[in-house]
């Protein structure tokens, strides 16, 4: 019988990727969604019609639901459970800090306990983050297993409420529970809302509309739009310029180590695959700052003087920040042999081109009048 394994926050970046490579490695996957009012499973578009995937509807802060679908899906034998569900936006957790705690922290007590109470041989993982670090560092300047946990987000803090109770589980139960510690993970698929996402969105399209409107950038004005209407304000012959809707961003200083997400739910699988349960860092080992992630895309489609295209806007900025991260993922390379195989470089490409993609056709369509 093949090896069955219940995906929660399935919709998600990580979700969809997590679920290619199960049914890759054999696995029945039973994806868990929560109820949505419009369809929000365009990630799983490579795996919806296989036969071995199921998707089902469930909510992790509702118990019941919980343990409905552990009893369902993985009452016997020793199946996986991957949580992967949460409000995973930090910045919105300062907005929605009682639905952040309930979903981060109190939705893993509810699978601890579903596991706990009708199948404890399930093996368990759990998506913590480098944000409970906050701004903690090591003697050597990066972030470990060991270094201190000192969380500057109720987002941080309800991770490390949901990573203590693993622990708690591990501990009292004998549960085969395992965190993945893992530092900012990107892709093609990532939200909007995240900051490399919106970066590469901005320049994709950016980009689009210089082919479309046959422009260099020294044809585009420093002033920003008046408006988000992505058509030129004026036309440019040889003396006008013209005007775009600015990429706003909040803090460009702070750093991030940043991979991609599909070197990263090999990580979360390898760990499920271990004989003993245990806390791993998942991370690049190299850290960049937003500036530079900025700077690498606008590069990519030809364009140095970037500052021209960014306006820095007070809304973005957090009320406390996590200024650096950079993690050391020796331990996962030493326990199960994971190293990541996507850089940073790589990463943005990936990440533009496949929004340059979205937007070709507006690259193609022809001009056919200018607003006066
Ligand atoms: P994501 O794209 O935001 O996906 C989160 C998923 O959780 C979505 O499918 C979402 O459903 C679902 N969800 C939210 N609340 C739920 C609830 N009450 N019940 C059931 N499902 C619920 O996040 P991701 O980037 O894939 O990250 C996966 C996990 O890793 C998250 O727990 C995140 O906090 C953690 N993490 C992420 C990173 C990173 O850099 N990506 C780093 C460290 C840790 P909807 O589609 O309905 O919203
Ligand atoms: O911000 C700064 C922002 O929202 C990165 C989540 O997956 O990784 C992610 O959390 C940095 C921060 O990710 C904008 O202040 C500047 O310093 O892309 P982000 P995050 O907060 O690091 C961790 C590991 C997780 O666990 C989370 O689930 O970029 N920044 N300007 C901005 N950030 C956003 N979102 N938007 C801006 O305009």
């Amino acid at each position: 019988m093949n090896k069955r394994a219940v995906v929660f926050g399935v919709t998600g970046q990580d979700g969809s990727y997590l679920s290619e490579l199960l049914l890759e490695q054999g696995y029945e996957v039973v994806g868990v969604r929560r109820r949505a009012s419009t369809d929000n499973t365009d990630r799983l578009d490579r795996v919806k019609d296989n036969d071995s995937f199921t998707l089902v509807e469930g909510d992790i802060t509702d118990a019941s639901s919980v343990s409905g679908i552990v009893s369902q899906h993985l009452n016997e034998g020793d199946g996986e459970c991957y949580n992967l569900a949460a409000q995973s936006h930090v910045g919105t957790s300062f907005e929605q800090p009682s639905a952040t705690f309930s979903i981060n922290a109190g939705g893993v007590l509810n699978i601890l306990e579903s596991i706990r109470t009708i199948n404890p041989s399930v093996r368990f993982y759990q998506a913590s983050t480098s944000e409970m670090f906050g701004d903690s560092v090591n003697e050597y300047g990066y972030q470990s297993e060991d270094t201190e946990f000192a969380p500057r987000s109720p987002y941080a803090v309800a991770k490390m409420a949901g990573h203590n109770l693993v622990h708690t589980y591990r501990e009292s139960y004998g549960l085969h529970a395992s965190c993945g510690i893992l530092f900012n993970h990107e892709s093609e698929r990532r939200g909007e809302n995240f900051v490399t996402r919106k970066i590469t969105d901005y320049v994709a399209r950016l980009d689009a509309q210089i082919k479309r409107y046959n422009l260099t950038s020294d044809d585009i004005d420093e002033e920003d739009a008046e408006n988000l209407c992505w058509l030129p304000k004026t036309y440019v012959g040889n003396s006008e310029k013209t005007t775009w809707p600015k990429l706003r961003l909040g803090n460009l200083k702070a750093s991030r180590d940043w991979g991609h997400a599909a070197d990263y739910v090999r990580a979360m699988w390898l760990m499920l695959q271990q004989e003993h349960p245990d806390d791993y860092v998942v991370a690049t080992g190299e850290t960049h700052s937003v500036e530079q992630f900025v700077s690498v895309a606008f590069e990519l489609i030809g364009i140095s003087d970037w500052q021209k295209y960014v306006y820095i806007d007070p809304r973005f900025f957090r009320p406390a920040e996590v200024e650096f991260l950079k993690g050391s993922y020796s331990k996962a390379k030493r326990h199960f042999g994971w190293s990541p195989e996507i850089e940073f470089e790589e990463l943005v490409e990936r990440m533009l081109k496949s929004d340059m993609k979205k937007y070709e056709k507006e690259a193609r369509s022809p001009v056919v009048a200018y607003p006066q």
